[in-house]
């Protein structure tokens, strides 16, 4: 793992995207580890945000959400529900029942789209400053 990780504020948070690509709970793993949580998206400016920073990687990336506990009850990595949110950006047609946690997916413009956990993706972690 590099030593020199970097970190991009954005409204009030730091984003970082991994360098290595590995399944949701790794993912989750490696946030918390570092004293953050997989990256939460709550508006239209947050979404876009990530779409220019993965954007030249193209990289396929975890987002903190998922419904591995109540499914269909989608909840973000910060307790919050997804039904209590105004904003969702799923790509065409998703979600498709086809997993329970969610990724950022390059083909699909980066829209949101559920996927089986065990799948192996980059992630974005967010910390507060
Ligand atoms: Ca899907």
């Amino acid at each position: 793992m590099s030593e020199t990780w970097k970190c991009t504020p954005f409204q009030g948070n730091c984003y970082s995207v991994s360098e290595t690509a590995g399944s949701y709970d790794q993912a989750e793993r490696e946030c918390t580890e570092r004293g953050g949580i997989l990256a939460v998206i709550t508006d239209q400016l947050t979404q876009d945000f990530f779409i220019q920073l993965l954007s030249v990687s193209s990289k396929d990336t975890w987002i903190g959400l998922a419904d591995e506990h109540f499914r269909g009850e989608w909840q973000w990595s910060d307790g919050m529900f997804l039904s209590s949110s105004t904003y969702t950006s799923w790509a065409y047609g998703e979600p498709n029942d086809s997993g329970n946690c969610t990724h950022l997916w390059p083909a699909g413009g980066f829209n949101w789209d559920d996927q089986p956990c065990h799948k192996s993706a980059y992630h974005i972690c967010q910390f507060m400053f």
